[in-house]
């Protein structure tokens, strides 16, 4: 094996792309646009792939993860590819008994309840998880010049799976332990914290350009709850994978009020949903941050002169940022046209041309 297989791709035009630099907050050619959730059930070729094989099984198929991380990459201009796996992942490598159904979401077998249930939490290690580094190194070789941003699961949102046990609105049994076990949500926050700090570092170390923490369901969690409980925990990930030299995004849903402490945490980027605007999200944010975001996902549903009109809103609120990377506020939901996130990847581009 050549040694250069270890060595991450780094081409100038990789270096130079619109992604990057809008992370790094240097001038870009255009704002660069990219979709949570590209990849996945809107796209007919991705239930095509998906025939017959179960969603955790496809995560652990190096060239089926290729496919589907490709597919939308071919059908749309955007600017960045998302590794296609899911934040469970790392918990099943390390022998959590787990499971994601269908039309449900991550269901855990024996949930997170005392002491010793979070003592079965080992770190992880690179071997636990061959399928990733390969299929990212094989995405490194197709994208070219095009990024890829690996992920993991923030750790609130992690711990809200294992505690309830799957889904959940309100984050009532997550939050029982956080307020009355503190020494077994500190113990499992630090557990979460390693596997994140350890899956981010396995992605980048294959050749990820970038990697984006989805502490999704943190916008349930209150200030200054968020301050004591779980800031401690996603300070220590940023500030362990700053040496990887990659730009960090750090996003939840419903997270205005805590802007802010998630700019603390010490991302490059910070992920607002649809509901602060852009222009807002600066104030709340430390300076020296690029913002990810924002247009309301629902809008995909909505006639395309409405479309059209709100984007443009959401790139002038960008302009407004030190960095601005276009995203929905959210994934995209199962049930969006295609055709639509092609238009608005074009409008985005020729709107913002420079
Ligand atoms: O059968 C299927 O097709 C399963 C549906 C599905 C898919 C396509 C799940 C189950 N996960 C994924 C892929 C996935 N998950 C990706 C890669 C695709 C892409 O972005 O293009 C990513 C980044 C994730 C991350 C993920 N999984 C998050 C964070 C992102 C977010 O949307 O907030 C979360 C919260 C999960 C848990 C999860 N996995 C799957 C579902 C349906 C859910 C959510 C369940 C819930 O509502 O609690």
């Amino acid at each position: 094996m050549a040694d250069d297989a270890d060595v991450p791709q780094d081409s100038a035009g990789l270096r130079e792309s619109a992604f990057l630099k809008a992370c790094r907050r240097e001038p870009v050619p255009h704002t660069p646009v990219w979709f949570m959730r590209q990849a996945g059930r809107s796209l007919p070729e991705y239930l095509k792939a998906r025939e017959g094989v179960a969603m955790l099984e496809a995560c652990a198929r190096p060239e089926l993860i290729v496919e589907i991380t490709m597919q939308p990459v071919r059908r749309y201009a955007v600017d960045a590819a998302i590794f296609f796996s899911d934040i469970m992942v790392p918990l099943r490598a390390i022998g959590v008994d787990l499971d994601i159904k269908p039309g449900v979401g991550p269901v855990i077998a024996d949930p997170i309840r005392n002491p010793s249930d979070a003592a079965r939490l080992r770190p992880l290690e690179p071997g636990d998880v061959p399928y990733v580094t390969e299929a990212v190194r094989g995405l490194v070789g197709e994208l070219g010049d095009t990024p890829l941003i690996g992920f993991s699961g923030g750790p609130f949102t992690l711990a809200s799976y294992l505690i309830e046990g799957g889904p959940s609105k309100n984050h009532e049994l997550t939050k029982a332990v956080m307020y009355g076990q503190p020494e077994l949500w500190a113990d499992l926050m630090r557990r979460l914290s390693d596997i994140t700090i350890a899956f981010l570092k396995v992605q980048v170390a294959a050749g990820a350009s970038a990697v984006q923490l989805f502490d999704s369901w943190v916008g349930a969690v209150a200030p200054e709850d968020y301050r004591a409980s779980v800031l401690p925990h996603t300070r220590r990930i940023f500030a362990e994978t700053e040496a990887l030299g990659v730009p960090r995004i750090h996003f939840g849903v419903g997270t205005g009020e805590l802007l802010g402490l998630m700019g603390e945490a010490g991302a490059d980027v910070v992920g607002v949903d649809w509901r602060v605007p852009l222009d807002e999200a600066v104030g709340r944010v430390e300076p020296g941050k690029a913002l990810q975001g924002n247009l309301d996902p629902a809008l995909l549903f909505a006639p395309w002169e409405v479309v059209e009109r709100r984007a443009r809103d959401v790139l002038a609120r960008g302009r407004t940022a030190e960095g601005h990377i276009f995203n929905l506020g959210h994934g995209v939901p199962p049930t969006a046209n295609p055709d639509m996130l092609a238009r608005l990847t074009d409008l985005v581009h020729e709107a913002s041309e420079r």
